[in-house]
């Protein structure tokens, strides 16, 4: 699916999105899940591709024929596969869709959502100039979102937080650096503690805790790990050393709906708040992230937008919106509450293949 403008982020830039569905038949019911990775291994190690060599060799295998009573039972089935959390979230996320609409509830209601609403932000890629970032935050503002991130890398960072600080002095601000510095970069990050942000998101290595602990005791700004978090003992390390204030939780990155529960669970007996991120996902995998977003521990607004934000046609129907005061009114259907569009998921198809 073609992004209807560029994602540049630290890491590259995204036009379009190969995007990775799984449809699991439970009991002859159907339900869908997306598989979250990109088409190249920079933000994580998983790939579209490698996630499809994983579900088809590995997860399948350890799913075809089993019984068990409820989706919750599935990340445990996976629990022999290391890693490819991504690859299990497609499936397992499918399977939770599948058990919500075969009891006819809405899946935010079997996960235990606890709101009919969830607070939206927008995250903004890296801009050709402050000017143009400028335009895309009024124009986010107009529509409502209640907060706004941008996405930092050295030479783009410090300058555009002063730029939009000046000219919106109580926004809600953040910045996502996506594992673009180092400790070295200590001083360039403690500057960013002069503009009053909600938090930094991670800043250091895609895989590192401690040195996010050397680097949060030195700034007055709470440190958000987005990709070095993949499950609620990577919380349990991350908290216990103070290496962050605040988790962004993604569904791909964590392994599923099971494991994100546990993950705020754990995150609220710890009083750190959380909040669901985003991957450009498509229609599917962003149902999938409203019904987390109503967990209770998602005390912050997400990365999940408006469809009509990314994309020209949805695969979902209704698309995705968002209300004028900047939050997504909940669907009150079986399961993930959209239709998937088969025709139009049938004409954007280039590979399929049917595991039984
Ligand atoms: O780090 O949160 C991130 C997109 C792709 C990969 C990583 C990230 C992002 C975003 C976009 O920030 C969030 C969205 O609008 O879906
Ligand atoms: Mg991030």
């Amino acid at each position: 699916m073609k992004l209807l403008a560029p994602f540049e982020t630290s890491f590259g830039r995204s036009d379009e999105r190969r995007i990775l569905l799984v449809e699991a038949e439970v009991d002859g019911v159907h339900g869908w899940g997306e598989v979250t990775a990109g088409s190249n291994p920079f933000y994580s190690p998983e790939t579209v591709d490698t996630a499809w060599h994983i579900l088809r060799d590995f997860i399948w295998p350890l799913l075809k024929g089993k019984n068990f009573d409820s989706a919750e039972a599935v990340s445990q089935l996976l629990a022999p596969v290391r890693g490819h959390n991504m690859a299990k979230a497609g499936v397992e996320t499918a399977i939770w869709d599948a058990e919500a609409r075969s009891a006819t509830v809405p899946l935010w209601k079997l996960l235990g959502g606890v709101r009919e609403e969830v607070a939206c932000g927008v995250s903004i890629g890296i801009q050709p100039s402050c000017e143009h970032l400028k335009a895309c935050v009024e124009n986010e503002l107009a529509a409502g979102y209640q907060r706004i991130k941008i996405k930092i890398k050295p030479g783009w960072d410090v300058e555009p937080v002063r730029y939009l600080r000046e000219s919106f002095p109580s926004l809600k601000l953040m910045v996502d650096a996506n594992s673009a510095y180092t400790l070295s970069d200590a001083a360039c990050l403690k500057a960013f503690d002069d503009y009053h942000l909600m938090m930094i998101e991670q800043p250091l290595a895609w895989d590192d805790i401690y040195d996010h602990s050397v680097l949060q005791k030195q700034l007055q700004t709470p440190i958000c790990l987005d990709e070095s978090v993949h499950s609620a003992a990577h919380a349990r390390a991350a908290i216990a050393t103070g290496a962050c204030r605040v988790i962004n939780i993604k569904l791909g990155r964590v392994g599923g709906h099971t494991a994100a529960r546990k993950m705020q669970a754990y995150c609220a007996e710890n009083d750190v708040p959380v909040w669901c991120g985003g991957m450009l996902e498509s229609g599917i995998g962003r149902a999938h992230n409203i019904a987390m977003s109503t967990l209770p521990n998602f005390r912050l607004p997400g990365d999940v937008s408006a469809s009509h934000r990314y994309w020209a046609e949805d695969i979902i129907e209704p698309p995705v919106e968002v209300t004028p005061r900047g939050t997504i009114q909940v669907r009150n259907e079986p399961g993930i509450g959209y239709q998937p569009r088969l025709d139009l998921i049938e004409r954007l198809t280039t590979r399929r293949e049917v595991l039984f």
